[in-house]
């Protein structure tokens, strides 16, 4: 059932057989008869009498859960009343992280509306398939971003209502014409199955996929990782680099903070690793979000300058390698919690954590979740065998109007398209991407391990490796390195890489091709492209 009036998304949601089986909670926010999950965080927090602790900081602004609540019920009411926008139409945002975009979020999905986030670094052909897809009714942008977004609109010759805000001054425009509209309806009692969400995948490839999340995905969501692995508490202040229009940065620097009741940072321009340490440090954080190739150029600043507050470090995103793993531990002195999640999932569902490490794993299925290794046919594979990996839990892939939701779905299973392992302890190790092993005269090599050898290296900073076409051994590793300031690439020193690489692992894996670049192609989330290196070839 649903309350939403706008029935776009739901008349464009996967037929039932084409969905995921949903595991249910032993709280089942999906049988729920009314579910708004952004009124109920603030219910949890206003129940545990922590509405007067600090939530949303800027370097200028810092607001109280009392504050914010306040603000995302006149932009609400703003919404609804002046806009007169309908429960189900899709409000387009675009923005960096920031109050702004945070608490324009929120008054979003308490309205009843669907949250469209984007990239802020996306051009305006790659909003025009947004827009085109999820045909949204209005667009909230950050005023230095209005340039591609009104090209894009433009080129569509679209007339749609538009308020840019400022991130400097909360709310902006967004309340100019609210003054006195308190005591009118501002929020809408969704049901668990209704829309909050339209998260865009920011896939390596192809043509971007919508995945749909409920009201109750998300308040799921946290019930999952946030409550067994991160255990937040209020006293806690939440940093990090993922922006909130990828779901990463959506869980980590918005919803679970709220789900803990503990304050969350936004900085006013992009983090660099010694901003982000020397952020760290200064405004005292305590948990920190990133993806595993900037933990790597953190190291060496915070060896030298520690950040005694950080207790916790999450790395996603990309395969956390072991190299980096050690760096950061004996940089920080933290272990890392690598989780691997993906937009279609909304968040992690296998983690390290607390007392669940083990070298070279990523970690254990997180409570919630069940997850398996399978074979081509989809049946179980024997521990320690490489397949596909295969997850079920409170949250579900549900691509909006895409015949590759049977992709990605498949006997009820979410298969993510990552080859792993698991072993008779129940850890599982990432392999590669289901199209990043290399095959090679006949054997397997993952892309992975062998740039893990090489980041043990101590003058290799970046590396990334993938399979050239060759006559004889059908495929031949080819290794692209990004050398440590300083260092020139030489014949002796890619001799000396190869043989590293020997030394550590069986040597038909060694890169018989390495190639020295200044850097590596990269999406917005910071994940690697390797398929703009295989097309160099
Ligand atoms: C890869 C990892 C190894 C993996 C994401 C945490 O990355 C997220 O979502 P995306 O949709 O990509 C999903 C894919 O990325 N991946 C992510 N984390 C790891 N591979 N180790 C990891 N720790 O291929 C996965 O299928 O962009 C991550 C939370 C929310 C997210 N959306």
């Amino acid at each position: 059932m649903s309350a939403q009036i706008d029935q776009f998304v739901h008349q464009l949601l996967p037929a039932q057989h084409l969905r995921a089986e949903y595991l249910h909670l032993e709280e089942d926010f999906h049988n729920w008869t009314s579910l708004n999950v952004v009124q109920k965080l603030f219910d949890r927090v206003k129940e545990r009498d922590l509405m007067h602790r600090p939530f949303l900081i800027s370097p200028d602004h810092s607001l109280t859960y009392e504050q914010a609540h306040e603000q995302v019920q006149i932009i609400s009411a703003h919404l609804i009343q002046d806009l007169k926008l309908v429960p189900g139409n899709r409000v387009l945002l675009r923005g960096v992280n920031s109050i702004a975009l945070a608490l324009s979020w929120l008054a979003v999905v308490n309205a009843g509306l669907v949250a469209v986030c984007t990239m802020p670094l996306l051009r305006s052909k790659e909003l025009k398939e947004i827009i085109l897809k999820s045909k949204p009714s209005l667009y909230l942008c950050q005023n230095e971003l209005v340039e591609e977004l009104n090209l894009a609109r433009t080129e569509l010759g679209l007339t749609t209502q538009q308020i840019n805000f400022d991130v400097d001054h909360i709310s902006g425009e967004l309340k100019a014409s609210t003054q006195g509209l308190k005591g009118l309806p501002c929020s809408f009692a969704t049901e668990p199955s209704d829309v909050a969400l339209l998260a865009f995948t920011s896939g390596t490839t192809g043509e971007p996929k919508a995945a749909i999340h409920t009201h109750a995905d998300i308040l799921s969501a946290c019930f999952a990782w946030p409550k067994h692995v991160l255990q937040a508490r209020e006293t806690d202040l939440v940093m990090g680099s993922p922006p909130l229009a990828f779901t990463f940065g959506l869980g980590g620097l918005l919803i679970f903070p709220m789900y803990a009741a503990c304050a969350v940072y936004y900085h006013d321009v992009p983090y660099r690793p010694q901003t982000m340490v020397d952020i760290m440090r200064q405004v005292g954080c305590t948990i920190c979000y990133t993806a595993p190739t900037f933990y790597r150029q953190m190291a060496s600043f915070i060896k030298d300058h520690p950040v005694p507050t950080l207790r916790i470090s999450v790395s996603a995103g990309e395969a956390l390698p072991e190299a980096s793993r050690t760096l950061w531990r004996q940089a920080s002195g933290l272990e890392m919690v690598d989780g691997i999640g993906s937009t279609e999932m909304f968040h992690i569902f296998i983690s390290s954590g607390p007392g669940v490490m083990k070298p070279g794993a990523v970690g254990k299925v997180v409570p919630g979740y069940q997850a398996c290794v399978l074979d081509e046919e989809g049946q179980e594979l024997a521990p320690n065998t490489i397949g596909r990996l295969a997850v079920k839990g409170p949250t579900a892939c549900k691509y909006l109007n895409d015949d590759r939701q049977t992709k990605y779905v498949q006997r009820g299973w979410n298969i993510t398209g990552d080859l792993f392992t698991q072993d008779e302890d129940g850890y599982f190790f990432y392999q590669a991407r289901d199209d990043d092993m290399i095959i090679t005269a006949g054997y397997n090599v993952s892309a992975p391990e062998v740039e893990d050898s090489l980041l043990s290296h101590p003058l290799v900073l970046e590396c990334a490796v993938v399979g050239q076409k060759d006559l004889e051994r059908g495929m031949v590793v080819k290794a692209f390195c990004v050398l440590k300031e300083g260092h020139a690439p030489s014949s002796a020193l890619i001799q000396e890489l190869q043989d590293h690489v020997k030394t550590h692992l069986a040597p038909y894996k060694y890169p018989r091709i390495i190639e020295c670049v200044d850097q590596l192609p990269r999406t917005q989330t910071g994940k690697l492209q390797r398929f703009k290196l295989k097309q160099l070839d």
